[in-house]
């Protein structure tokens, strides 16, 4: 009996405790690893909306943290956070439209980089972003 009631305990323990590190909180307005950050204005200032890992099919809803302005068309800086993956940004919603391509974090290479603090040509053009393993 006692040997159960410990198995059950032991049990119970496993499920509460966390597998591993806590992960990055997406639109939390901090910049944290793993994520894709977008900034309303260039050189990452003004309003910002981080977004762990997942990707976006579009930004229909969705606004950069406490306010009520939306990230659709309104990105003017970026950085990738992630170390491993890159990210595409897409000029259109569902991944399509000319897209961008941002290394993972800390990396540059070939006129690329992780971050990119003024989009030339792109600056207010991103509607869906997504994670991918290769460029
Ligand atoms: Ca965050």
């Amino acid at each position: 009996m006692l040997r159960k009631i410990i198995a059950v305990a032991t049990a119970a323990a496993a499920f509460l405790v966390p597998a591993g590190p806590a992960l990055a909180d997406s639109q939390d307005g901090i910049p944290e690893t793993e994520e894709y950050v977008q900034w309303m204005y260039e050189d990452y200032s003004g309003p910002i909306f981080d977004q762990w890992q997942g990707d976006l099919s579009n930004y229909m809803g969705a606004y950069f943290v406490n306010t009520r302005v939306l990230v659709d068309q309104n990105t003017s800086s970026v950085k990738n956070l992630h170390p491993r993956m890159y990210v595409r940004a897409f000029t259109g919603q569902n991944y399509t439209g000319a897209s961008m391509t941002l290394l993972p974090f800390d990396r540059a290479e070939n006129g690329m980089s992780w971050r990119y603090p003024s989009l030339g040509s792109f600056d207010n053009s991103f509607r869906s972003h997504r994670f991918d393993w290769a460029k």
